[in-house]
């Protein structure tokens, strides 16, 4: 099924110098981005964001974290790109993320884990919505489209 998903490229990402990694294995998959910008979340959408984990220990640092700086923040779309995307990224723990995907390459710790995806079409959707007004995504055909889908 076509989806859309909602990918950040977190601060400690930017920082590093990985946005052009991460955002390079979204294209060179074939998904297409259809929004991104740059932006430093404030404290309200960043609560929003992650609002199912409020309550938990790690929650204030998560906030803290996340506002920290600058984070890049995307929609991709393709067939059944939210778990793919979920899969590219890799588990939570970079500890425990296999080479190959975003965090097992480029992560150790949890709290600093390069990237986020949306975990289902529920949260996509809810994610976009927070971080994107309808006319900043884009309607476009990627070029090579007829070579990525039969
Ligand atoms: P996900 O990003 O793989 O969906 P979630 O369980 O939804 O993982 O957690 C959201 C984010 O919160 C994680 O990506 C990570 O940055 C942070 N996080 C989750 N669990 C912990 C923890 O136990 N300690 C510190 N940070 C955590
Ligand atoms: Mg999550």
């Amino acid at each position: 099924m076509m989806e859309r998903t909602f990918v950040m490229i977190k601060p400690d990402a930017v920082q590093r110098g990985l946005v052009g990694e991460v955002i390079r294995r979204i294209e060179m998959k074939g998904f297409k981005i259809v929004a991104m910008k740059m932006t430093t979340i404030s404290e309200e959408r960043a609560k929003e964001h992650y609002a199912e984990h409020e309550g938990k220990k790690f929650f204030r640092d998560l906030v803290d974290f996340i506002i920290s700086g600058p984070s890049v923040q995307i929609v991709v779309e393709g067939r059944d790109v939210i778990a793919a995307m979920r899969k590219m990224n890799g588990a939570t723990n970079p500890a425990e993320a296999v080479p190959g995907t975003i965090r097992g390459d480029m992560g150790i710790e949890t709290g600093r884990n390069v990237v986020h995806g949306s975990d289902s079409s529920a949260s996509a959707e809810r994610e976009i919505a927070i971080h994107f007004i309808e006319s900043e995504l884009q309607d476009y055909r990627r070029i090579d489209e007829a070579w990525l889908y039969e």
